[in-house]
């Protein structure tokens, strides 16, 4: 798993800090010494490699705590030899996968018996610095300039390159490729359509607007040092108001203004972890979705547990709902009415359910399967429970239903009616469309190269029959790529729900593709190849993204 694979990338980083600018804080006697260099170096290892399970202040999160308390306990050997070796329990081996050499390895068992470096605070002043409007709104056109259809565009991220392509659902063509930060995670899109709203890791947002002649960026910020989620207000008369992000570090959110990216107001996600009530300094902002009942973004805290509504109807006097749901919400999506929101704590596997029009949670159910990981989840009406939503799971085969809809069936409303045995553990996306009859699910990080290149499609009106079978659709092999692990991810269906689209995601040096599959035949549509598709993962419909459409 830790071959420098894509796979390794879904270990969390942060590539945004500028090691060399971190202070040394002050060393104990008997302290191993650090040179600047080396402590530098160190640094710069910590944040991209640990920092994203460890984190930031080494408090632990996903990985365990690696504070000074913890460390010299275990002393150097046992530093070492764990960085060196791993654990089954998802510490890589950095050593034996020649990850990291021996020096790199003795140099970060040292480092971890020094205190952790303090990161820099990234508030106002900072944001302001990063700032570029490239194109004032009054240069902007005030109608489409192209003749896209721009409704069936796909916002698509070529990871590895630093950039996003567009492309057009009819054609399958790159219409564009436009520079971004560094690995872009999602892609959003405004209320009227009209503008795209990408987020790199390294915190980098690009305001990009789709009625140019040619799509471009028309604004840029960079709202912290390591980010993953970008929202846009969707409330009626709110329509392309405000954008909110959300960052890793610092652990805060900030709310722009929708046309240019102006940073508006700051605000810390810093404090009690909802159930001990103890202090946490390093909660990050995981997803974000913008209500379509109220003046409303949701925003999901990781660390901590708590969710929070922030009305965004006045910001001068900001009114936030806290809500305790469960620690470690990664992320999730709404039921087909748009009332309900799900997301998953994935380190402890259970979904919370946040009613949005009530503004309260609902219910936190345990999804009988090890890590949900839904993306988005998935819709649909079962033959024999009614609306339900769907996630698979990170750690085995287990697809859950939950029922969603307590006023029709409220026996099976906020529980697991049914789980669905998939192809195996490593699932991260589960797709299908009001229009589809198939639920499409992918096992990106499974270990086995076969169960990684494809997906497993059930029948939705058979679901109703004991033990419901699966398809298997061998997308990496439909590629025509030879090399590499082929790790197929995320399907996104175009805006008639008529194809899903995959990524074949490969290394930087090889080659990837986008597989279009036919929903109604299961059958190859299309391969899209180009020598600047370049590590495509995440897709983003236009229309399906807009309106939250899964
Ligand atoms: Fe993601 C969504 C965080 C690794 C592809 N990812 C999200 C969201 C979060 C998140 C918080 C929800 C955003 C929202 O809805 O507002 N992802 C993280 C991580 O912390 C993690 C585990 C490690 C990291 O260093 O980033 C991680 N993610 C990955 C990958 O390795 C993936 C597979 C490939 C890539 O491009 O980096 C990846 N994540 C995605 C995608 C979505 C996503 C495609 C959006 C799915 C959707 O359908 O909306």
């Amino acid at each position: 798993r830790h071959d420098s694979s894509p796979a390794d990338q879904y270990q969390p980083s942060l590539q945004g800090i500028d090691a060399a600018a971190l202070a040394q804080p002050g060393t104990r006697p008997g302290d191993p010494v650090l040179t600047k260099e080396e402590f530098t170096r160190a640094n710069q290892i910590y944040f991209e490699r640990c920092a994203g399970c460890h984190g930031v202040l080494r408090k632990g999160a996903t990985g365990k705590p690696l504070t000074t308390d913890v460390t010299r306990q275990n002393g150097y050997d046992y530093l070492r030899d764990f960085i060196t070796y791993g654990s089954p329990a998802g510490m890589p081996n950095w050593g034996t996968s020649n990850e990291l050499s021996k020096a790199d390895i003795d140099l970060m068992a040292r480092y971890l018996l020094n205190e952790p470096a303090q990161p820099p605070e990234f508030g106002m002043t900072e944001m302001k610095a990063t700032w570029k409007v490239v194109v004032p709104v009054d240069q902007r056109p005030t109608k489409q300039m192209n003749k896209l259809d721009l409704d069936n565009v796909f916002s698509v991220t070529l990871r590895d390159t630093g950039e996003v392509a567009l492309i057009d659902g009819a054609s399958k063509q790159i219409v564009t490729r436009i520079k971004t930060g560094y690995a872009v995670h999602i892609s959003r899109i405004s209320a009227s359509g009209r503008y795209l709203f990408v987020i790199g890791r390294d915190a980098k947002i690009n305001l990009i607007d789709l009625w140019l002649e040619m799509p471009a960026t028309v604004a840029e910020l960079k709202v912290g040092n390591e980010a993953r989620s970008v929202e846009t207000s969707k409330y009626k008369g709110f329509e392309d108001k405000y954008a909110i992000a959300g960052s890793y570090w610092p652990p805060q959110y900030v709310i722009m203004d929708g046309a240019t990216l102006e940073p508006l107001k700051i605000v810390s996600t810093r404090g009690m972890v909802y159930d001990e009530q103890t202090y946490h300094p390093e909660p990050r902002v995981a997803s974000i979705v913008a209500s379509h009942f109220k003046p409303e973004f949701l925003v999901n805290i990781k660390e901590t547990g708590k969710i929070r509504l922030v009305d965004y109807s006045d910001i001068k006097n900001l009114r936030e709902t806290e809500i305790e749901a469960e620690r470690f919400l990664h992320d999730g999506g709404f039921d087909a009415t748009k009332r309900y929101f799900m997301v998953a704590a994935n380190a402890r596997n259970k979904v919370a359910v946040v009613d949005m029009k009530e503004s309260k949670l609902v219910k936190v159910i345990d999804t009988k399967g090890d890590k949900p990981h839904p993306g988005r989840g998935a819709n649909f009406v079962h033959p024999k429970f009614g609306p339900v939503w769907a996630t698979s799971h990170l750690g085995d085969e287990t697809v859950s239903l939950i029922g969603t809809d307590p006023a029709k069936h409220p026996k099976e409303a906020w529980t697991v009616v049914q789980t669905l045995a998939g192809q195996g553990g490593g699932s991260l996306f589960i797709k299908t469309h009001p229009k589809s009859h198939y639920l499409y699910v992918d096992t990106t990080l499974n270990p086995e190269p076969e169960i990684s290149s494809s997906v497993a499609v059930f029948d939705i009106e058979q679901l109703g029959q004991d033990k419901p079978k699966y398809k298997v659709l061998p997308i990496g092999e439909w590629s025509g790529i030879k090399e590499g692990q082929r790790r197929v991810v995320q399907g996104e269906f175009n805006k008639d729900g008529t194809e899903v689209w995959f990524s074949v995601w490969n290394g930087k040096a090889q080659e990837s593709a986008i597989v279009v599959v036919d929903d109604k035949t299961l059958t190859l549509k299309k391969v899209i190849k180009d020598k600047n598709m370049i590590t495509p993962t995440g897709k983003f419909n236009v229309l399906n993204t807009r309106d939250d459409i899964y």
